[in-house]
C-alpha cells in the first residue's frame, strides 16, 4: 500500500489504482465521462483533472496510478474551473435537444452540467452538423450528439474484435465514423448493439420500431401477439427505478397484457423447443460423422461475424433457427392452425435485450409461411417506452403468468438468457435421453460465469463430449482461431454475442459508467435468471408438457420433416 491524502484526508490505498479508483474508495467522486472501467480508460475527455502538490499541469486521475505521498486536490479552484471550461466547450459543440432525446434523464452529459452546475455556456460558436446514419436496421448513430469519448470505439475494436468504427480527422472536424464515411449498414457490423450500451449520451441508439407495434395494435383485423426473451425480465426493472437483478417477469406480463396483446408468450417455451431439435442435431451429427463441433445459433450478432469473419465455420451452425424465430414460425403453423387464425392476421412482437434481432427478423432465410416468422422486433428500452407511454404504474402491478395454450417454460430455458445456458439446457436433454433416465444433479457449474471462454468435458451414456462455451465476440475469435489452429477440439460449442450473454444483450437498460465501471451488469442479471431457473418446477426442456404436445400433435419427433421446415434454416452467406 502507499499512503496519500485526498483533499486533506490521509489514505492508505492499494499500489498501483488510478486517483480514480482511491477516490472513490474514499466517497470522493470525481466527475468522468470518457472513463469506464476495463473499457475505455484513456484520459482523453480531461473531466476528471485533478491537482496534484508539485505536478505542473493538472491531470487526468482516470489514467494517474497512485504514488507513496501524493497530494491530491479534486476541487480547487483551478479544478473547478479548468472542468467548467471542458465541459462547456463541449456542449457548445452539443446538439441540445434534450427534450426529445432517447437518454433524457439517463445521459451522461446532461447530469454533468448538473453536477457542475453549468449555468451558461460561454463558447456558443460554430457546431458540427453531420448527417444521421440511420440506415441500418438496429442501430442509428447520430454524430451530432457525440461527444468523442470514443468508448464505443474501444468496445468495437477492442472488447468485440470488429472494428467498423474509429476516430476520424483531427481537431473541430473530429468524428466517429465508419472507414470511408459508410454507414454501420454498409460495413461489417454485428449490429450487436454492444457501442449503443457505452455510449453515454444519445449518439448511438436503436432503431425505434415502437410506432410499428402501436399501429398493429390498433387494428382490430390483426390478432397481435407478443413473446418475451429470457433476458428481458431480469433487466426491464432497471427502467423504472428497481435495483439490478430484480426480477420482474409477472409485472412484465400484466403490462404487456394491459397494452392490448392478444396473447403474452414466452419465448423460453420455444428455447425448450431449440434445445429439443438442437440436442437431437448434436447426437445425430456425433452418430453419424456429421460437422464438429456443433456451433449454436441463436445470436445473430454472432451469425453476422461468423458470415464476415469466419464463412468456414458456417457448416458447423446448428441449422436450428434461433428461439424467438422458432416461436414466431411456430405461431404461424401450429397455432394458427390450432386457433383456426389466418395466418396472414397473425402479428408477431418479440421483446428481445438485442438491437441485432432487429435485423435477424428481416432475413429472408426465416420464414416457414412465405411471411417474416416474426414482425417486428423491439428491445427491453423500447418496451419500457411504451409501458410509460401508457401511463402504467409499473412497480405498482401485480404480477400474472403467461398466456396458455403456450405459456409453460422450464428452468431450461430461462438460463438461454445467460453466457452457458444454452449449453447447460442442452446437457440437461442429452444426457437423459442418451441415459434413458433422470439424473438430480443438473447444474453445471463449469459453463456458467462470465470468464470469456470456458471449457467442460461432459459424460453422455459412453460417450465424452467435449463442449466450449465464448461470449463476446472478441472470446469467440480466439476460440475460433484456436479450433482452426489445431489446438483445440471439441464437439459442441456455444457462442453469445454479447460479453455475458444476452443478459447484457445491445437492448437491454443502459447504466452510466459511475454504476457499470463498479458493478458487474453481466454477473448481478445472470444470478437473477439462475434463481428463476432454480424456483420453476420443470428445469429440463423435454420435460416440458407443451413441447410434448407439439410433437404428438404436430411435428412428430425431433427433427422431423415437418420440424426442418419450421424450425431450421440454413445461413450461406
Ligand atoms: Fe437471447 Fe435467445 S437467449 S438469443 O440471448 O436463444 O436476444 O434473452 O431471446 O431467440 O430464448 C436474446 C435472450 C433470446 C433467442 C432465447
Ligand atoms: Fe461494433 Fe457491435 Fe456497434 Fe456494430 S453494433 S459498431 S459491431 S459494437
Amino acid at each position: 500500500t502507499v499512503n496519500i491524502t485526498i483533499d486533506g484526508k490521509k489514505l492508505q490505498v492499494e499500489q498501483g489504482i488510478t486517483i480514480l479508483e482511491a477516490a472513490r474508495q474514499a466517497s470522493i467522486k470525481i466527475p468522468t465521462l470518457c472513463f469506464l472501467k476495463d473499457i475505455n480508460e484513456i484520459g482523453a475527455c480531461r473531466m476528471c483533472l485533478v491537482e496534484i502538490k508539485g505536478a505542473r499541469a493538472l491531470q487526468a486521475s482516470c489514467v494517474y496510478p497512485v504514488a507513496e505521498g501524493l497530494e491530491i486536490y479534486t476541487q480547487s479552484p483551478a479544478v473547478r474551473e479548468a472542468r467548467k471550461v471542458t465541459l462547456e466547450l463541449i456542449l457548445s459543440n452539443h446538439d441540445k435537444k434534450c427534450l426529445t432525446c432517447v437518454r433524457s434523464k439517463n445521459c451522461e452529459l446532461q447530469s454533468l452540467a448538473e453536477e457542475l452546475n453549468i449555468k451558461d455556456i460561454r463558447f456558443e460558436g460554430a457546431s458540427t452538423n453531420l448527417p444521421l446514419d440511420d440506415f441500418s436496421p438496429s442501430i442509428v448513430r447520430d454524430p451530432n450528439k457525440c461527444v468523442l469519448c470514443r468508448r464505443c470505439v474501444s468496445m468495437c475494436k477492442n472488447i468485440q474484435t470488429v472494428s467498423v468504427i474509429s476516430a476520424t480527422e483531427r481537431g473541430f472536424k473530429s468524428a466517429i465514423s465508419c472507414a470511408f464515411d459508410r454507414s454501420l449498414e454498409e460495413v461489417p457490423c454485428t449490429m450487436c448493439g454492444q457501442c449503443i450500451s457505452v455510449c453515454p449520451v444519445g449518439a448511438l441508439r436503436e432503431k425505434d420500431d415502437t410506432e410499428k407495434v402501436w399501429s398493429a395494435l390498433a387494428n382490430q383485423e390483426l390478432h397481435v401477439v407478443v413473446q418475451t426473451a429470457p433476458a428481458v425480465r431480469v433487466a426491464l426493472g432497471e427502467e423504472f427505478g428497481l435495483p439490478i437483478g430484480t426480477r420482474v417477469t409477472g409485472k412484465m406480463v400484466a403490462a404487456l397484457n394491459h397494452m392490448g396483446f392478444a396473447k403474452v408468450f414466452d419465448t423460453d417455451t420455444a428455447a425448450d423447443l431449440t434445445i429439443m431439435e438442437e440436442g437431437t442435431e448434436l447426437l445425430n451429427r456425433i452418430k453419424n460423422g456429421g460437422k464438429l463441433p456443433v456451433i449454436t445459433s441463436c445470436s445473430p450478432g454472432w451469425i453476422k461475424f461468423c458470415e464476415h469473419n469466419y464463412p468456414e465455420f458456417l457448416e458447423n451452425l446448428s441449422s436450428c433457427k434461433s428461439p424467438h424465430q422458432m416461436f414466431g414460425a411456430v405461431l404461424k403453423t401450429y397455432y394458427a392452425e390450432k386457433m383456426g387464425i389466418d395466418v396472414k392476421k397473425i402479428f408477431v412482437v418479440s421483446v428481445m435485450p438485442c438491437t441485432a434481432k432487429k435485423f435477424e427478423a428481416q432475413r429472408p432465410e426465416l420464414s416457414a409461411t412465405g411471411l417474416p416468422d416474426v414482425d417486428v422486433v423491439i428491445t427491453t428500452r423500447e418496451l419500457a417506452r411504451m409501458i410509460k407511454e401508457s401511463g402504467i404504474d409499473f412497480n405498482n402491478l401485480e404480477d400474472k403468468d403467461f398466456d396458455d395454450p403456450m405459456g409453460n417454460a422450464t428452468g431450461a430455458g430461462v438460463i438461454f438468457g445467460a453466457t452457458g445456458g444454452v449449453m447447460e439446457a442442452a446437457l440437461r436433454t442429452v444426457s437423459e435421453i442418451v441415459a434413458g433416465k433422470s439424473f438430480d444433479d443438473i447444474e453445471y457449474a463449469a459453463v456458467r460465469g462470465i470468464e470469456g471462454i470456458k471449457e467442460a468435458t461432459v459424460a453422455i451414456g459412453d460417450m465424452k463430449v467435449k463442449a466450449a462455451v465464448a461470449n463476446g465476440l472478441g472470446s469467440a475469435r480466439k476460440l475460433l482461431d484456436s479450433i482452426k489452429a489445431g489446438e483445440a477440439s471439441y464437439d459442441f460449442v456455444e457462442i453469445m454475442a454479447c460479453p455475458g450473454g444476452c443478459v447484457n444483450g445491445g437492448g437491454q437498460p443502459i447504466q452510466p459508467s459511475s454504476v457499470r465501471s463498479w458493478t458487474d451488469l453481466r454477473a448481478e442479471r445472470a444470478k437473477a435468471i439462475y434463481e428463476e431457473d432454480a424456483s420453476l418446477p420443470i428445469r429440463k426442456s423435454h420435460e416440458n408438457p407443451v413441447i410434448k404436445e407439439m410433437y404428438d400433435k404436430y411435428f412428430g419427433k425431433p427433427g422431423s420433416h415437418k420440424a426442418h421446415e419450421v424450425l431450421h434454416t440454413h445461413y450461406i452467406s
